[in-house]
């Protein structure tokens, strides 16, 4: 499930209680605890190492902070082409290693028990926070960057698809099975905006990813009109989709292109009775069929999910047989 580790599981919450989130991340043993947690008490097929999307620019030297309840900080926003222009190699300070350091030390709690899938952040995902400074409802100047100043909005994009598809690689050759990349803000820019400053380095970043040879997981929330086109752009391994999306017409359209395909319950219904969940969840699966298929949210985990939800839906997919 995506962002299965943390949150709604009372065995992070008390180790989140004597920890800061960044701490965890950096920490590799404590991250690497975390990531294994709901394998354990979910019993899910694969593990997602417990890290932040937003490392990445943290690296670029952008000062953040992650509090609960008030969510991620970037505390000096970009909003400037010479801001831009001042962001820094990821890599070249080894501020990156000990999420690395984690990537090992998962792989080696996890034995080969499940797979552990790593992840970043789709360019124009992390674009936004960069320049909103946080999350937004609007992204008005991160889209006002696009309208303004196009040429830095390409550059910083281009240093982004660089800076995550080597971060991917670099997951791979630590020992990650699968890696993700999450466009969670696709969905605020239109059609002809996305194929400008969306998916051509969101297509960057699949490339270098795949160099390491793991198979890539595109998940672009908010661009289900986009399928075919990310099939075509990424050549992804497998297209995440989003709950918005009719499952039966992803599979449609989808239908000729060498991809797999995740997703995609709505994550609140896991509020709802076991009963519920296990209707639902079948519903998914065989509107889904079985072939090339993962089961799994159309969007992240929320914070107060019931644990019994979880555990309902993961069951019934356990339990499916078409
Ligand atoms: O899947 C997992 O459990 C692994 C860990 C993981 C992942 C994959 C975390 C831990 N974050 C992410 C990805 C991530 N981070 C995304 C992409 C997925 C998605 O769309 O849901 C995004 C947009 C972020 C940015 C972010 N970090 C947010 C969202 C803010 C917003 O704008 O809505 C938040 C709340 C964080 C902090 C964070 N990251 C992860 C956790 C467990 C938390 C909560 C921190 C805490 O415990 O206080």
């Amino acid at each position: 499930m995506m962002r299965q580790a943390g949150r709604y599981l009372p065995e992070y919450r008390a180790l989140r209680a004597e920890h800061d989130f960044l701490d965890m991340v950096y920490t590799p043993a404590l991250a690497a605890e975390v990531t294994v947690q709901p394998v354990r008490v979910l019993k899910v097929d694969a593990a997602i190492l417990f890290s932040d999307i937003l490392v990445v620019p943290h690296a670029m030297g952008m000062e953040l902070t992650i509090e609960e309840g008030v969510g991620p900080r970037f505390h000096r926003p970009l909003r400037s082409a010479a801001e831009i222009a001042e962001i820094t190699d990821p890599f070249s300070a080894g501020r990156l290693d000990p999420v690395l350091e984690a990537v090992a030390a998962t792989g080696k709690l996890l034995a080969g028990e499940v797979p552990l899938i790593g992840f970043a952040g789709a360019p124009w995902t992390l674009a936004c926070y960069m320049v909103e400074g946080g999350g937004s409802k609007h992204f008005a100047k991160a889209k006002r960057l696009l309208a303004r100043d196009p040429d830095s909005a390409h550059a910083l994009l281009a240093r982004l698809a660089d800076a995550s598809g080597r971060f991917l690689e670099q997951q791979v050759r630590a020992g990650a099975d699968v890696v993700q990349i999450f466009d969670s803000w696709a969905g605020a820019l239109g059609p002809s905006d996305y194929r400008t400053f969306g998916l051509p380095y969101l297509a960057r970043t699949v490339a270098r990813a795949k160099d390491a040879g793991a198979p890539v997981i595109v998940f672009a929330l908010g661009a289900g009109w986009a399928l075919e086109e990310i099939a075509e752009a990424t050549a992804a391994d497998v297209i995440g989709i989003d709950w918005h999306t009719d499952a039966g017409e992803a599979r449609r359209r989808l239908a000729k292109y060498p991809v797999a395909v995740q997703g995609n319950m709505d994550p609140t219904w896991l509020y709802a009775s076991p009963k519920e969940i296990q209707r639902r969840t079948d519903e998914m699966l065989e509107a889904f069929g079985r072939d090339g298929y993962i089961a799994n949210l159309g969007h992240g985990i929320l914070p107060d999910t019931p644990v019994p939800g979880a555990r309902a839906f993961v069951n019934t997919i356990r339990g499916f047989e078409p």
